[in-house]
């Protein structure tokens, strides 16, 4: 029967451990895991012998069919989630983003539209805050919060007169999501000296794609992640820096991460698939459009060091997770628009490949083992997105998204079998160890032996749930001192109204 599934034999890995067990599946959730399973006449099996049996990959950044800098996106929900399934990603997360002036909530509503009839796999929705009004965006946040199944804002601190807001901005933005119980997210680059830099860089006649890494170099990105920190630690607001980039960022998430006592709020650092398996450096020599197929903003830095360090710092626990920030443009696109570096549109592939880079680079190099694996390329965008245990672990009760994941076999990357809409992929002639034998999305096996049996269509929209236990503690609020029900008055120190200002 289609929806009894036994997977039997395999390593069980999630992020605290692995055991020998077998999984049972019906109507798209985990029923049993155990040995010796008393199962249903009808059920099919799948032999995991010698594999690893993984929750499915969680994607918690692309930009799927996204209007930016003149183009649209070409992966839209129907081909990018059907390249996540291809490469064990079984739900992704997209951003929702405003123009400056349009409502919050019709923009979100747009997106729904757009992905709900298209997607293959499971899906939850970031939304932009790309403008501030004292009287809608707080109104537009609760409400997004309150009734749409939203738990995280992204504020761009570049794309200046587009995108980009100011720091009272973020903070009064920060404040909101702190008071509804939402995550903070930040794309951390310094947009007014982008600006500068760029003018001075056009000037002296640098027009060409290696322009671009010049025009916002490590320190600016660093420098915005350490603004970021300091503005949402004035109003106590977890945070989360989306693609960090360079080994100066990561240094900067992972410091002020350490620096972070019991209670504070907490800094969150995602880094990604891009960022781990090249470099600017792979550009040198190399024609226009190869360069200007691997333009994304912050960019992809020219030292060669920087992969192996950001996954260091993964191991360290000094960065959390890795996204793909998936928003692919054909050459044409980038060839048609890119007169000069500042207006190449922005965005590369990944949501295929994540995981298989993060295995070629982490798991094959030895730097990181196979829970953590699963940590970063599933559990932890489950737990600080609060749809863990649905998500995220294989656990009696959770959703049925899993992988069979066969740690010998290898294949190499490249547009020509890839299944994403553009025509060029940054990881070309990667060999990676580490194939998705079999994807089951929501019980249902959607990579059966290798091959793609995606449906359009068959996921759905996973509401995220605010006050995230894991950002927000275990919400215990501080009472006031009572005695028998009776306020007591208290005698008010420095350090007490320290505590109440933290607290606002
Ligand atoms: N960076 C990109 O490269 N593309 C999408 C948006 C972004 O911030
Ligand atoms: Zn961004
Ligand atoms: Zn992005
Ligand atoms: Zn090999």
């Amino acid at each position: 029967s289609q929806n009894r599934l036994l997977i039997k034999n395999g390593k069980i890995v999630n992020a605290n451990g692995i055991t020998d067990n077998d999984v049972f599946i019906e109507d798209g959730i985990i029923k049993q895991l155990g040995r010796n399973l008393i199962i249903p006449g009808g059920t099919r099996i799948i032999d995991a012998r010698g594999n690893f049996v993984i929750p499915g990959g969680i994607d918690p950044h692309t930009h799927l069919e996204l209007k930016l800098m003149g183009a649209t996106s070409v992966d839209d929900f129907y081909q990018g989630t059907k390249a996540a399934i291809a490469g064990g990603t079984t739900m992704i997360m997209d951003f929702v983003i405003p123009d400056k002036g349009e409502s919050l909530l019709e923009t979100y509503q747009v997106w729904r539209e757009k992905a709900d009839e298209k997607v293959c796999c499971d899906y939850g929705l970031h939304v932009a805050v790309t403008w501030w009004s004292e009287e809608t965006t707080r109104k537009e946040m609760e409400i997004l919060c309150k009734e749409h199944g939203i738990n995280s804002f992204k504020m761009f601190m570049a794309y200046k007169g587009a995108l980009m807001v100011t720091d009272p901005e973020l903070y009064n933005i920060f404040e909101v999501c702190k008071d509804v119980g939402a995550l903070a997210m930040v794309h951390a680059e310094n947009g007014d000296i982008i600006v500068e830099n760029t003018k001075r860089l056009l000037a002296n006649g640098v027009t060409g794609p290696e322009g671009h890494e010049l025009s916002r170099p490590e320190e600016v990105e660093a420098e915005a992640v350490n603004r970021a920190a300091v503005i949402a630690s004035q109003v106590s607001c977890p945070l989360y820096v989306v693609h960090v980039m360079s080994e100066s960022a990561g240094n900067q998430v992972s410091r002020i991460r350490q620096l972070k006592q019991e209670g504070e709020s907490k800094l969150i650092g995602e880094t990604l698939a891009c960022a781990l398996g090249t470099t600017w450096a792979c550009c040198t020599g190399k024609p226009w459009s190869f360069q200007a197929a691997h333009i994304l903003s912050p960019p992809l830095r020219p030292k060669e060091s920087t992969p192996t360090h950001l996954m260091h710092l993964l191991q360290e626990d000094g960065l959390s997770l890795v996204g793909s920030d998936n928003c692919t443009f054909t050459l044409d696109q980038k060839k048609e628009l890119g007169t000069d570096f500042s207006k190449i549109p922005n965005g590369v592939n990944g949501v295929e490949d994540r995981m298989s880079v993060v295995w070629e680079k982490g798991v094959e190099t030895g730097i990181i083992d196979v829970t953590r694996f699963v940590e970063i390329t599933s559990t932890n965008a489950a737990k600080i997105f609060n749809i863990y245990p649905q998500k995220g672990c294989l656990a009696v009760g959770s959703d049925a998204d899993i992988v069979i994941w066969n740690p010998r076999k290898t294949r190499v990357i490249s547009a020509k079998t890839h299944h994403q809409a553009n025509d060029f992929n940054i990881f070309e002639g990667m060999e990676c160890h580490g194939v998705p034998e079999y994807v089951i999305v929501n019980g249902r096996v959607c990579v059966d032996e290798g091959e793609l049996k995606a449906v359009q269509g068959f996921g759905k929209f996973v509401p995220t749930p605010t006050h995230s236990p894991y950002l927000y503690g275990s919400g215990e609020q501080d009472g006031e001192a009572e005695l028998n029900g009776v306020p007591q008055p208290v005698e008010v120190t420095v350090d007490d109204v320290r505590e109440k200002v933290k607290n606002m």
